[in-house]
């Protein structure tokens, strides 16, 4: 919740966060009153509005308070107390609800014609008449016709389905869908979902039943993963898994520790109002009452307008920050929906309009293994081909060993795949109930598949590396294209296929050759014309003239990236300054930590990389060199740091990068010259030890406080912080 502080307006004899905890009664419910309002508020901001006006910090203050106030005053708690929403006793199973207004089901549609055909059966059963227009006619025609139906348009959310049954405002019942017809109550794990209000704001109805999908955020979802692996737990397969899986826990504290939210979208039951007029008039209502309301929807007119949505929508989908499987389209005037009624249970009104499934299941055929540009090991399984995210895939990662065991993922299995976007298909989780007899583990071969070398795993390491270097032919063209790429030298025309056949055939073998070829040797490749060749040639010929970023990066030089390449080439100005740097020296680099540090250190101590480089140099290879650049040193740098338990919100790893970025040194047992140590939930003998002799130690907020102010201090001129020793 972090964002601007407004300054929370205590009431008038109150100060915030003043009272003594021995005020008298009546004061203290006033406080507890307006803390539970603020909280409510903050949530309200946060949840419906999207515009958070706190800090995490200052919220877990107030709430903190509150919970204090209510130990001491049993009598003031009530169950819409926001401190209400950890989760009670776990349950044995959940009771059954039937709901007293069905929960439908909609009609899909796949295609343009399904829409068309939607609308036109709308129109008609509305008494209007829809132009009977073809798809392609439709972007066409600049004007809607009067006639045209209206439409609210929505997402259809990838989660789970829920009525939440408001009794004179008050969360009284939460019940999953169930068969439509039954649900389970869900109540005790629903109320701690925050995005949920436990009262309505404003006059609510004397019922209200709120339809809509709980549902993880992509962002969550990776946080609540990487603290389930980090805690040794079972990761969830995708979001839409993971909030299935917290919804259906016994015991709500687990719910509670989950990152649920929700989006209302319709209506029940409905006692004591009148119902809304219109779809986009309720979704509205829902957001004054308080309730969470997903912002990207739009009311259009007729199928032109609801297949614009459908593709606004799916450019975007892969950017949006949850996800969807289709759009909604609802007939807007509830009047008219009433006169379209329902066919067999699912409203004649409204259509689920489906993208491409993002997953499918499919057969690994074959696990084989791949060597990148570094020597990494990836594994990758050969799948049966199925169309998954719009394209036919018959390839997915399996990233390493790890992860193929971690995801059990046998030869023969059948398995989940995804595809989202552009990224690289891969194997979410395998389907065990469907492994057949003989299924094979995979085993990590102990020679390279490419030059035989042998493959070594380090300790601590999660990929295996071929130790042939450049004696192996794939590191070699891997490396040739990475050197080649728009990013780095930019020379068109050097593609896969290419730098195949001259590497096999042994015409180059470092990136230092490009420089030696002639037309004749190129056009006598294999499906390479003269003019081809003069092409290729001519780009090589203009790559001679670069910048040093761009040449830093071309090395491919392990874990220096794009934006460490320009680092690198803003601090040192000069190739020779950085290839005469030391480790130390290389930690001064913005942004390059240890691990970053060594690898270029590494990379330049090799004779063979440096023979390279010069020969690129005198193959005429240039670029304009600066002056290198003054920096103070780093802010933390010379304090050691220990981290220790699970931190609330950031990995070990996270929260590593971000104290050695500045300048610290994060070490991995505490000793006297430590001087911090970081300790989260479930930290063990490193924080007693680190109490035993003294050390400071924070948590995740504390570390967070100090390196905010540290980036403060560097800003104004790099006093040491007060609490940095
Ligand atoms: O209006 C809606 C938006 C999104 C929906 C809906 C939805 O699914 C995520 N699902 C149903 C079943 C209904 N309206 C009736």
């Amino acid at each position: 919740m972090t964002a601007k502080i407004q300054g929370a307006q205590a009431p008038a004899s109150a100060p915030a966060g003043a009272l003594p905890a021995t005020a008298a009664p009546a004061a203290t419910a006033a406080r507890v009153q307006w803390l539970r309002d603020e909280l409510e508020r903050h949530n309200y901001q946060y949840y419906v509005l999207d515009a958070p006006t706190i800090p995490d910090a200052e919220y877990d203050a107030l709430f903190g308070e509150l919970q204090a106030l209510e130990t001491e005053h049993p009598d003031l708690l009530t169950d819409e107390s926001p401190t209400q929403r950890v989760g009670g006793a776990p349950l044995s199973a959940f009771d059954t609800v039937r709901h007293r207004v069905p929960m439908l089901s909609l009609n899909n549609g796949f295609d343009d014609e399904d829409v068309i055909g939607f609308d036109r059966r709308c129109a008609q059963g509305l008494g209007r008449t829809a132009a009977a227009a073809p798809a392609e006619d439709l972007f066409s025609a600049a004007e809607v016709a009067d006639s045209a139906v209206e439409y609210a348009c929505e997402l259809k959310f990838d989660g789970l389905a829920m009525s939440l049954r408001y009794e004179d405002g008050k969360l009284v019942q939460a019940a999953t869908r169930g068969d439509g017809e039954t649900g389970e109550d869900v109540t005790v794990n629903v109320r701690t979902i925050k995005a949920i209000p436990l009262k309505l704001r404003g006059k609510a109805p004397a019922v209200l039943e709120v339809r809509g999908e709980v549902f993880m955020y992509r962002a969550e979802f990776d946080k609540l993963n990487e603290r389930q692996a980090e805690a040794g737990e079972k990761t969830f397969v995708n979001p839409r898994n993971a909030a299935a899986g917290s919804l259906r826990q016994l015991d709500p504290r687990i719910t509670a520790r989950r990152p649920l939210s929700f989006f209302a979208y319709g209506i029940g039951e409905l006692q004591g109002a009148e119902r809304p007029p219109t779809h986009s008039v309720m979704l509205d209502g829902f957001a004054t009452l308080g309730l969470p309301v997903c912002g990207e929807r739009q009311v259009v007119k007729g199928a032109q307008g609801l297949l614009s949505f459908y593709r606004e929508i799916g450019a975007r989908r892969d950017q949006l920050p949850y996800d969807i499987d289709g759009v909604v389209y609802k007939v807007n005037a509830v009047p008219e929906q009433e006169q379209l009624g329902f066919v067999s249970r699912a409203p004649r009104f409204a259509l689920a309009h489906k993208f491409p499934a993002q997953e499918m299941t499919t057969v690994v055929e074959d696990i084989e293994v791949q060597v990148g540009r570094t020597g990494a090991i990836t594994p990758v399984a050969r799948l049966a081909p199925v169309f998954v995210g719009g394209v036919t895939v018959t390839n997915a990662t399996l990233h390493n060993e790890d992860e193929i065991r971690r995801k059990d993922v046998h030869v023969g299995d059948t398995v989940i795949v995804r595809r989202a976007g552009d990224v690289i298909p891969e194997v979410v989780a395998v389907v065990l109930e469907r492994r057949p007899e003989g299924a094979r583990a995979f085993v990590m071969p102990t020679a390279c598949p490419v030059c035989g070398s042998h493959i070594e795993r380090l300790e601590g390491e999660a990929i295996a590396r071929c130790t042939g270097g450049l004696i192996c032919a794939a590191q070699r063209k891997q490396a040739l294209l990475h050197f080649a790429q728009r990013r780095a030298m930019d020379i068109e025309g050097l593609g896969d296929k290419v730098v195949e056949q001259l590497v096999d055939q042994g015409i180059v073998h470092t990136p230092a050759d490009l420089y030696k070829l002639g037309v004749a040797k190129l056009a006598a490749l294999d499906r390479m014309a003269d003019k081809s060749a003069t092409n290729l040639l001519a780009a090589i010929e203009a790559s001679r003239e670069t910048t040093m970023n761009r040449f830093i990066f071309a090395l491919g030089i392990r874990h220096v990236g794009e934006a460490t390449a320009k680092d690198l080439a803003k601090h040192f100005g000069k190739l020779d300054n950085l290839m005469a740097a030391d480790e130390a020296a290389l930690l001064e680099v913005n942004d390059v930590g240890p691990v970053v540090a060594q690898s270029i250190a590494g990379f330049l101590a090799e004779p063979h990389n440096v023979e390279v480089i010069e020969q690129l140099r005198a193959a005429g290879v240039h670029w304009p060199e600066t002056e290198p650049m003054a920096r103070a040193p780093l802010p933390l740098a010379g304090k050691t740091f220990v981290l220790t338990g699970t931190l609330p919100t950031m990995s070990r790893e996270d929260a590593k990068e971000r104290l050695e970025a500045a300048g610290a040194k994060v070490a991995g047992s505490v000793s006297k010259k430590t001087d911090y140590v970081v300790a989260g939930a479930e930290a063990g003998s490193k924080l007693e030890r680190a109490q035993a002799l003294g050390v400071p130690v924070l948590d995740e907020d504390g570390m967070l406080a100090l390196l905010a102010e540290v980036a403060q201090m560097e800003q104004q001129g790099g006093a040491e912080p007060e609490n940095a020793q």
